[in-house]
């Protein structure tokens, strides 16, 4: 990215955080790979952001908040289908904290998601009722913005669903392939790609980017 990255490019590190990797609540299989890929893709980028799963205790996502359900069900909430998770990434606990090898002091925003009781965030810009924005579309507008590249965890749930919306927001949308990786239940992992695919999100590679 040093010839190519410009000031309308933002790289967007989703959700590095301990409860997300190896040892970690919801631990995405392989997870801690792409931390450095994510340390070294960010010293590439004039700009980056990062992301933090962020939910209250009790949070509505957490199988736990619902008596007889199991992590990795689904239920049906007032916005639609959710599934269920094991409690993960609370405010404040050591599992919401960013991964600690993670090293990008230059990050110039913390988007944090989810801290709605009632109401789940994947995408780090529209919360799961499809309504409740977070506000880092007008944020990024304003800043001009217009390429977000995507890195962290998972590529089947907060990458995609922010890969989504941001091209629903009109951005063009780069998901970093090996600088993430999936949970994939329930075919969600092919699901995501399908959805990036058919919405024009590009899929590219950390080296192509490095070199
Ligand atoms: C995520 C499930 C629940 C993610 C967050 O970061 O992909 N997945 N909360
Ligand atoms: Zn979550």
């Amino acid at each position: 990215m040093s010839s190519k990255s410009t000031h309308r490019d933002i790289l967007l590190v989703v959700d590095l955080q301990n409860d997300f990797l190896p040892g970690g609540a919801l631990a995405v299989p392989d997870g801690d790979a792409v931390v450095p890929i994510a340390n070294a893709l960010a010293s590439r980028f004039a700009h980056v952001a990062l992301t933090q799963d962020w939910h209250v205790p009790g949070h509505l996502s957490f199988a736990s908040s619902h008596p007889g359900k199991a992590p990795f069900g689904t239920i049906l909430l007032p916005y639609g289908p959710q599934v269920l998770w094991p409690d993960h990434c609370v405010q404040g606990s050591v599992g919401a904290e960013f991964a600690p090898g993670l090293a990008i002091p230059r990050a110039e925003l913390i988007v944090r998601k989810g801290y709605r009781r009632e109401i789940d965030s994947y995408s780090a810009f529209c919360e799961a009722d499809r309504v409740t924005r977070t506000g880092l579309a007008g944020y990024l507008r304003e800043r001009g913005f217009t390429r977000i590249y995507l890195a962290g965890l998972a590529t089947d749930f907060c990458v995609a669903w922010s890969a989504l919306d941001a091209r629903g927001a009109g951005f063009d949308v780069y998901v970093i392939e090996d600088a993430c990786r999936a949970i994939d239940t329930g075919g969600s992992l092919d699901a995501a790609w399908s959805g990036m695919r058919e919405a024009g999100v590009h899929r590219v590679t950390s080296q192509a980017l490095m070199t």
